[in-house]
């Protein structure tokens, strides 16, 4: 077998950038580990930037978002028991974001590419990659007991944290940066109204972080700060609602609507970055490439940036003959993911109750955000990063 470009991982990453070769007249092949019903199983991200939902159109993907996805004009913070709006759409000349959830984002993608009859291959094992450093990159398999190989000319990595891509690199060609937190977040999904449906809260209480998120108008998405020593059996529905009542003001706590939990699961918080982003003609991209701990919304959407990237860098490799885009995209993503880092790792050291924290610590958390909120200067930094910053911000 042979492709143009060989993509490792069905995720969002892989997904978006096969959809952008394939729009282009780039031939591409999907190989994912597993099946497409585990892949759709996976609850995570909920809030998209607008970059995100325009590429999302790009790539002829956009009727979903557009249809069922709602926008937000601002953010809440809650702290010593009170509501505080940040209004990112004034603070930003008009930028919004978008609740819809990756679960979305990828069903569309999935039916966007089985109508485009492009080729994935689900359920393969034993996954490797061979000769990235010479002209002819090879991808090998197993599926359905029997071996295949794939020929390519490039191999974009983009099969997520635990993938094979980077573990591929050898220790000397690539450097990891990375900070484990020491709590992790409970989610929870469940079929009841979000208690906030205009804004995403987030609270620093006493008793740890809490977020109020959703995905539809009948569906919400719920999250507590809890010890990564937490099994989910430990977290009995009651158990959960009561805690996050608690963590909340305590008129939103009033006004919360609880029902069974549809999905239950403990992730752990991390940041995470891995340098350079291209080995050959092997490119990373998304989580493969760098982990941000969920506080700031910036995975999915980051993973997206990647690929707006690296599929501009291909599509100007095949279509204009310039070697430019891809000699340059490591060093472009690596500029937006650390600003990107850079928040989410000071909006989780904001938010949260650090296990070592001492009463100078929570005092300054909360001097912080008392000038957040009350200063515009620091709620426009706030409010910048959150939508997203600027492609060109970028170095
Ligand atoms: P993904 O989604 O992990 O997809 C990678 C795909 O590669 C496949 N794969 C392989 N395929 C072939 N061979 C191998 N050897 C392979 N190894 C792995 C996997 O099966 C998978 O299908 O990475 P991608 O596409 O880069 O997308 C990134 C986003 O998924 C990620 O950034 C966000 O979901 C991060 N994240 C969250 N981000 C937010 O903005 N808000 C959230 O609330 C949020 N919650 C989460 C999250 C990530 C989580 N993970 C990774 C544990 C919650 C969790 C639990
Ligand atoms: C979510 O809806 O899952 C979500 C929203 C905002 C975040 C993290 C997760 O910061």
């Amino acid at each position: 077998m042979k492709t143009q470009v060989a993509i490792i991982g069905a995720g969002p990453s892989g997904l978006l950038l096969g959809a952008l070769l394939t729009k282009a007249g780039i031939a591409n092949t999907i190989i994912e580990r597993q099946t497409p019903d585990y892949v759709l199983g996976r609850i995570r991200a909920g809030i998209l930037e607008q970059t995100t939902v325009d590429l999302l159109h790009e790539a002829g993907v956009g009727h979903g978002v557009s249809n069922e996805g709602l926008v937000h004009h601002h953010i809440e913070l809650i702290f010593k028991g009170e509501r505080h709006p940040i209004d990112v759409h004034a603070l930003t000349g008009g930028k919004v974001v978008t609740a819809y959830g990756q679960t979305e984002v990828t069903r569309d993608l999935m039916a966007a590419r089985e109508a485009s009859g492009s080729p994935t291959v689900y359920a393969a094992s034993n996954v490797a990659v061979h000769d990235y450093d010479s002209a002819t990159p090879r991808v090998t398999y197993d599926k359905d007991g029997q071996s295949h190989t794939l020929d390519c000319e490039f191999i974009a990595g983009c099969d997520g944290f635990h993938g094979v891509c980077r573990a591929s690199v050898p220790q000397g060609a690539i450097k990891e940066f990375e900070r484990v937190y020491p709590f992790g977040w409970l989610g929870v999904l469940s079929d009841t109204p979000p208690v906030s449906p205009h804004a995403i809260l987030y609270a620093n209480s006493e008793r740890g972080f809490a977020l109020c998120s959703m995905r539809s108008m009948t569906r919400s998405r719920y999250y507590v700060q809890c010890p990564m020593t937490d099994k989910v059996e430990d977290w009995s529905d009651e158990r959960f609602w009561n805690e996050l009542k608690s963590r909340l003001d305590t008129d939103t706590a009033s006004r919360l609507v609880t029902g069974p939990s549809i999905e239950k699961s403990i992730a752990p918080l991390r940041s995470f970055v891995a340098e350079p982003m291209r080995f050959g003609r092997m490119f990373l991209a998304g989580d493969a490439a760098h982990i941000v701990p969920p506080t700031g919304a910036k995975g999915l959407n980051l993973a997206a940036s990647d690929v707006k990237m690296l599929s501009s860098a291909l599509i100007e490799f095949f279509v204009e003959k310039s070697q430019a885009g891809i000699d340059g995209y490591s060093e472009r993503a690596l500029s937006r993911i650390w600003k990107a880092e850079r928040f989410s790792w000071w909006l989780t050291s904001l938010m949260h109750r650090f296990p070592d924290a001492d009463g100078f610590g929570q005092k300054i958390q909360e001097a912080e955000l008392e000038y957040l909120v009350r200063s515009r200067a620091a709620s426009t930094t706030v409010a910048e990063n959150y939508v997203g910053l600027p492609f060109d911000f970028a170095a």
